[in-house]
């Protein structure tokens, strides 16, 4: 499989996770985010992906987009270990704490937001830094609350076992730490993550583990 993506990217660092838990050999072709080079806008990405977005997954034939989308696929191809409960109201559930990352957090604070907010909206540093923070805080202020029903263990966002919220929350989390927001006030958030990035799975999908990270 060959697998799109750029070391920091939270969502090619989800996907990196589950390919890992399910023990998937893959290539990496490096989309380079950063200015001036931008690789996501050139016309031979958005070939192949006309949203111009990382990461994108080829298997075969086929080449897929949305990370969320990519992780299910694996899930369904690939389905042991499972990332997703087999009740159905335990599926819905973890699928909502991971969508509570992936669309609610994650997507108001894309590089392509905070570019419009500093170029289009006239932000400065802090002004951006303060919008991530804010959405981080709305964010993880809900799942800090969400881990304390739904953790089985403190060690897991949902039940005892790795899940696909997990693979979600964690890249969050180290953007959350990149981007220097306050984390304090989300004890088990941060044990979840604690435990999590030492596993084998998580650590070597993480951003200081890739080729690309400088
Ligand atoms: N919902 C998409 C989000 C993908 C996404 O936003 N990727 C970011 C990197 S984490 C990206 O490619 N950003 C490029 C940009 O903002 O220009 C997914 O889960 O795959």
């Amino acid at each position: 499989m060959k697998l799109y993506g750029y070391f920091r990217s939270s969502a090619t660092y989800r996907t990196r996770i589950a390919l890992n838990i399910k023990g998937i050999a893959w290539e990496t072709a490096l989309v380079d985010l950063r200015a001036p080079t931008s690789a996501q806008h050139a016309p031979q990405f958005r070939a192949v992906n006309p949203h111009g977005l990382i990461p994108v997954l080829e298997d075969g034939a086929h080449t897929l987009t949305q990370s969320l989308a990519i992780i299910e696929y694996l899930e369904e191809t690939h389905p042991e270990p499972p990332l997703l409960p087999r009740a159905p109201a335990e599926r819905a559930q973890v699928r909502a704490l991971a969508l509570a990352v992936a669309c609610d957090i994650h997507p108001l604070n894309n590089l392509r937001v905070l570019d419009y907010l500093r170029s289009a909206l006239g932000a400065d540093d802090a002004a951006v830094n303060a919008w991530y923070a804010h959405w981080i805080a709305l964010g993880f202020s809900a799942l800090e609350k969400d881990a304390g029903r739904l953790s089985g263990d403190g060690r897991h966002l949902y039940g005892t076992t790795v899940t696909l919220a997990d693979v979600c929350l964690v890249p969050q989390m180290a953007n959350a730490h990149r981007f220097k927001c306050d984390l304090v006030p989300y004890p088990t958030l941060r044990a979840i993550c604690a435990h999590l990035e030492a596993l084998p799975a998580f650590a070597r999908a993480a951003p200081q583990a890739q080729p690309d990270a400088q």
